[in-house]
């Protein structure tokens, strides 16, 4: 296990006792890594394989088996969201993620529902599929993306510099941990999903978001994200044209949801929870 304490803030007692379990490459993972940064918490932090999750992690999070799991003075939470808000309402002293206001926070968490139910699955699509089965996917990622565009532009979030208003919150912790995959996945598929042009207002807030030092810190280098999504790809494509999870190259990621998903699946089958 890989073990990396966070050096910061390390006055409060309380913060000794996070330790996360999460995957170098997860979306998931980096939600929570970031608001922790952000808020200024220490942790400890374990790297699960997810081609043989340890024992810890399926005892940890029996229900799903998956990463983020975080631990909080020996007790466990796990999906990222959940842990965002419980951050939240643990460390009220820390900077609050959340808006202050009702009406403010229920309309974060609508639009981090969006992102989880209707945005990240288009762009999955796009990712795992080919021909017309992908310009469908395409089309589908650009209606959700002009609905954050719209929001962006005379919505909820109209003149802000980030969907928290000036400083990140919440809502750009999910929605940016997970953006920052289009670019890697436009230059896998050669596919372009964010038009500066078409969608200035989202693009100018992910390139603001990406370069937030805390940010910086948490999302792995784009070789290393390339590398992994060129062989995620691969296995996929392999997939889907029906030659089964054998035919995966070797040095493919031990992505769990891909391998999971049987033989003959079409791209429709597959989810990429990255
Ligand atoms: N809804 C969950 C999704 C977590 C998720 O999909 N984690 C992936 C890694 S990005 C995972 O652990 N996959 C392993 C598996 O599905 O077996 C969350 O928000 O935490």
């Amino acid at each position: 296990m890989e073990k990396a304490a966070e050096n910061v803030d390390a006055g409060a007692a309380a913060q000794l006792q996070l330790k996360l379990f999460g995957s170098w490459a997860s979306s998931y993972t980096h939600r929570v890594q970031l608001a922790m940064r952000l808020k200024g918490l220490a942790f400890e932090y374990a790297e699960e394989d997810l081609g043989n999750k340890s024992d810890a992690l399926l005892r940890l999070n029996p229900v799903y088996k998956k990463v983020p799991v975080l631990v909080h003075d020996g007790r466990s939470l796990a999906e990222s969201v959940i842990i965002l808000q419980y951050l939240d309402d643990a460390f009220p002293a820390s900077r609050q993620l959340l808006p202050a206001d009702a009406f403010d926070r229920a309309v974060a968490r609508f639009w981090c529902h969006f992102g989880d139910d209707k945005l990240g699955p288009a762009v999955g699509a796009v990712f795992a599929s080919t021909g017309e089965e992908q310009e469908a996917a395409v089309r589908h990622v650009h209606e959700n993306l002009v609905l954050i565009e719209a929001e962006l532009r005379e919505g909820a979030f109209k003149g802000r510099r980030f969907f928290g208003g000036d400083e990140v919150g919440f809502l750009d912790v999910v929605l940016g941990c997970g953006s920052y995959w289009l670019a890697v996945f436009e230059e896998v598929t050669g596919v372009q999903l964010v038009d500066a042009e078409a969608f200035p207002l989202f693009h100018a807030w992910l390139r603001d978001f990406e370069a937030q030092d805390e940010v910086r810190e948490t999302i792995p280098s784009i070789d290393r994200l390339l590398e992994y999504a060129r062989g995620l790809r691969q296995m996929l494509v392999a997939m889907a044209a029906g030659a089964g999870a054998g035919a995966a190259s070797a040095d493919a990621p031990t992505a769990a949801p891909p391998a999971a998903a049987p033989p003959a699946a079409t791209t429709a089958d597959i989810a990429v929870d990255i």
